[in-house]
């Protein structure tokens, strides 16, 4: 078995179709459904482009300002330079501490997953051109919280075309509890092995998106992003949430 991780870049590829998207003021049972269902759903209009303005000014004061002082909560491209994931965001601008905390969001968890969430986390993906893959990787494996309610937002900031790295997702691989992460990539990210992944029968989508279109997914479904082969950044925001009175097992 081949245990070298996968260089920066490579995805073993395939199209898969687009997730659906629903309006987030239909019917919420609509959309607890496909959550249900999916482990995924596709919510489009919560965030309007000036939603989408301002968090992405937000983003470049922080990468700006903040990053270049930073020995933590960074993740760098395998050139060392190129920023690929800022995480931790509320720590360092009360706008993200805000945004995590909005009723907008919240309300929204709450409705579609039944549970009454907590802000927990949130990071910018930054997804340049040529940058790196994730692998397919669940992140409920990496932060442990009882019971298990925990869910990510994750916001496209800007559309999201097939050849800009869209998410994959597979659908209802939920259910099954935490999938051996055994393979780590370049950056020390822990991922699933192409062996693992070959053997699922879970029908695979691609978060083909527009700007301001979010994915409610929850954190124990697999995905992963494959590459950005476009001349365009795909920037992303995820913003994490736990269930109030869940607790959180640092490891
Ligand atoms: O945006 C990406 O490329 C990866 C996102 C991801 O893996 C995540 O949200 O956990």
């Amino acid at each position: 078995m081949d245990s070298s991780p996968a260089p920066a870049g490579t995805f073993a590829d395939g199209a898969a179709a687009p997730l659906p998207a629903l309006d987030a003021y239909g019917p919420s049972d609509e959309l607890a459904a496909a959550y249900e269902r999916d482990g995924v759903v596709l919510v489009r209009g919560l965030f309007s482009p000036d939603d989408l303005a301002r968090i992405r000014e937000e983003l470049a004061a922080h990468m700006t300002r903040t990053v270049p002082h930073l020995t933590r909560d960074v993740h760098f491209e395998a050139d060392g330079k190129t920023v690929r994931v800022a995480n931790e965001l509320q720590r360092y601008a009360p706008f993200f501490a805000d945004l995590l905390a909005s009723p907008r969001q919240t309300d929204l968890v709450e409705s579609v997953t039944g549970w009454r969430p907590q802000p927990f986390y949130a990071e910018y993906f930054a997804k340049q051109p040529h940058g790196s893959v994730a692998q397919p990787h669940q992140d409920s494996a990496f932060e442990h919280v009882e019971p298990r309610q925990y869910v990510h937002v994750w916001v496209a900031l800007d559309d999201i075309t097939p050849d800009m790295g869209p998410l994959r997702l597979w659908l209802g691989s939920n259910r099954f509890g935490v999938f051996p992460h055994d393979r780590r990539d370049f950056g020390k990210f822990q991922h699933l092995s192409p062996e693992t992944v070959a053997g699922f029968d879970f029908p695979v989508v691609e978060g083909i998106a527009e700007a301001g279109d979010l994915f409610l997914l929850d954190t124990a479904l697999v995905h992963a992003s494959t590459p950005n082969t476009s001349s365009r950044p795909r920037p992303s925001l995820a913003l994490a949430y736990r269930g109030v009175g869940s607790v959180h097992h640092d490891s």
